[in-house]
């Protein structure tokens, strides 16, 4: 039985439908890396290795994430700012739905094997026309959803006109702005483009523009997935480990700067594209920089909770309150081995921006390297966190010790074979090893034989880390379970609460310019034009078109 909120009921439908696709997708993720480490030569002849790739990256990328954020952020805004009203709850559960046929014409589709396009599905590979439609209504779906979450927040400020707002129902609304804003650009290319030309009312696609679009859409969209993971560690890690939030005007800012510095960026993923002028990659670039900010404040920021928390446990000297987190409570410890990964993980970012650099890394292994390590760690990890609070908050059940011994395990678990496979795949990208590709000895070519199957770089790295991972999934499956249906009601002093820190400072207000949005997005728009309107213009013009292929 669920607690009786009818808005848990709703974050817990997100949030069901979220480790539905994490058990689909990670069961991919292993027969992928047996694959593609040469363990398993040939998969079975309905199943091969680019719709497996598919299922995995669309389950997981697209799927899980989105589906547990949303579960995340209507039970914090359900939390800090009440009852949602009759309305919208009504919107949010009407997005939700939109959002699960919209999956199930796409997954049917994949499944079917008339989509193995990968989650980037880049043109010219040509799915059927149920592919398209069903990420277009789950795009639809997921606006319905968040317009939902951001009306519960200005009815809510509108209410209490003298209030400051609450640090995470700002943090649901910065970061839903940008999923919409960033969405108009993969809905445009999937409406006006791809559509039509999967339908056979156009004969060829302009694929300079619909990768364009795309990553006008894909780069924003891992931000979609990090700032969740920012709002919890900002918002409710304080509380965890003792503490207090460092600044709540910090935390705003930096996430008005992710609104207006994220989306127009994603030249930074067609650096090695023809057909753009360099002028407008270095604009692109640059922006980048400015959005590496504040990922830079938000390390500065944890570090001030970290201290200060420690130091009001009596930790004295320069880094005594190190010794003084709660590495034993795993709702800490997984976000927190999350925040490790990102360090090394933020620093492959800034090399995939440098153009020169690029050039070496770009589709190779590195950059699947690169995104293991930032959604697949530090994101995801910071999901897991979540997830061990906020499924018995919903279920209104218990979180026993047992439970959260058995919790470490998966995450240390998820650490240790993410390491070792994220290693190897950048090491092996350095060497050349391409992605988005099955295995290969490349026709027993010496020099490949030779590279990849060292010591150092070796593609068994790959299943071995898998193999973990997958161990871990299935583990953090089974613990999603019990505490979602299992585990005991909780008594009145028993229940699981969802951590909310107090601010350092409560008397400081956060400046009233910070709750400017219609400013916000003025100057996002103005620098999407800028970025984007010439180069743009241009690809309409003078890029050439092709027809679609079924490489599969
Ligand atoms: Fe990225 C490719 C650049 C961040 C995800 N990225 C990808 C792809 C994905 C992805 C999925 O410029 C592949 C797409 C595909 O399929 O082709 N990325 C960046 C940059 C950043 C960055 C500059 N990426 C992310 C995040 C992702 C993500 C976040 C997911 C959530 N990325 C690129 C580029 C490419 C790319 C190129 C294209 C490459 C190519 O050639 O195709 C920055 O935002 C990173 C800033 C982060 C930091 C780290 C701050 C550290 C923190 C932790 C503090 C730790 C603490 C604990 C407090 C500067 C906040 C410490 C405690 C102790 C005691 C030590
Ligand atoms: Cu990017």
């Amino acid at each position: 039985m669920l607690a009786k909120s009818k808005d848990n009921r709703l974050a817990f439908a997100f949030i069901a439908t979220a480790f539905l696709f994490f058990f689909i997708g990670t069961i991919c993720g292993l027969l992928q890396g047996l694959v593609r480490g040469g363990v398993i030569k040939q998969l079975p002849y309905w199943l091969d290795y680019y719709k497996v790739l598919t299922t995995h990256g669309v389950s997981l990328a697209l799927l899980f994430t989105t589906n547990f954020i949303y579960g995340f952020f209507f039970a914090g805004v359900h939390k800090t700012m009440g009852n949602l009203s009759a309305k919208v709850r009504a919107a949010g559960w009407g997005g939700f739905w939109l959002m699960i046929i919209g999956t199930i014409m796409a997954v049917v589709t994949v499944l079917a094997g008339d989509a193995s396009v990968l989650y980037t599905f880049y043109a010219p590979l040509k799915a059927s026309p149920f592919f398209y439609i069903g990420l277009a209504l789950w795009v639809i779906g997921s606006w319905v959803s968040g317009i939902a979450m951001m009306a519960h927040y200005f009815q809510w400020k509108k209410q209490h006109p003298q209030e400051t707002t609450p640090l995470f129902g700002y943090m649901v609304v910065g970061t839903n702005l940008l999923w919409i804003t960033a969405c108009l650009g993969v809905a445009a290319t999937v409406v006006l483009q791809m559509i039509p030309w999967s339908l056979g009312m156009t004969d060829k696609i302009n694929i300079l523009l619909s990768r364009t679009l795309f990553w006008y859409f894909g780069h924003p969209l891992v931000y979609f997935w990090l700032l969740p993971a920012y709002a919890y560690w900002y918002v409710s890690i304080p509380k965890l480990i003792g503490g207090k939030i460092f600044s709540d005007s910090l935390a705003r800012l930096s996430f008005i700067l992710f609104l207006i510095f994220s989306i127009p960026v994603g030249f930074h993923h067609q650096l090695m594209e023809p057909g753009i002028g360099e002028g407008w990659k270095f604009i692109q670039v640059s922006l980048t920089l400015m959005v590496v900010i504040p990922s830079l404040m938000t390390a500065f920021s944890m570090f001030a909770s970290f201290e200060s928390a420690g130091r009001r446990k009596g930790a004295t000297g320069l880094f005594g309150w190190w010794k003084k987190l709660p590495y034993g409570d795993v709702r800490f410890l997984s976000p927190f081995l999350g925040m490790l990964f990102f360090i090394p993980a933020g620093i492959g970012g800034i090399i995939n921006t440098s153009y020169q650099l690029d050039e070496i890394v770009h589709n190779t292994l590195w950059v699947v390297g690169h995104f293991h390590i930032t959604v697949g760690a530090a994101v995801v990890m910071s999901f897991f966190g979540i997830t061990y609070w906020l499924v018995p908050h919903l279920t209104g059940r218990t979180f026993s010790k047992s439970m959260n011994r058995l919790g470490i395990l998966q995450v240390v678990l998820w650490a240790v074979g993410m390491f070792i496979m994220s290693t190897a795949m950048h090491v092996l990208g350095l060497y050349g090893a391409p992605r988005r590709t099955a295995y290969s000895t490349y026709g027993n070519d010496p020099v490949a034989l030779d590279w990849f199957h060292g010591l150092v770089a070796n593609q068994l790295y790959l299943p071995i880390g898998a193999f973990l991972l997958f161990l871990s999934s299935m583990l953090m499956v089974y613990l999603f379970i019990h505490l979602a249906f299992l585990a005991p009601k909780a008594t009145a002093d028993e229940r699981v609460d969802f951590p909310i820190s107090e601010a350092e400072h409560p008397e400081e207000k956060p400046p009233v310019i910070l709750d400017k949005w219609k400013l916000w997005v003025g100057i996002c728009v103005v620098l999407i034009l800028l970025a984007y309107s010439v180069p743009v213009m241009d690809m309409l013009h003078h890029s050439p078109a092709s027809p679609g292929y079924r490489t599969w």
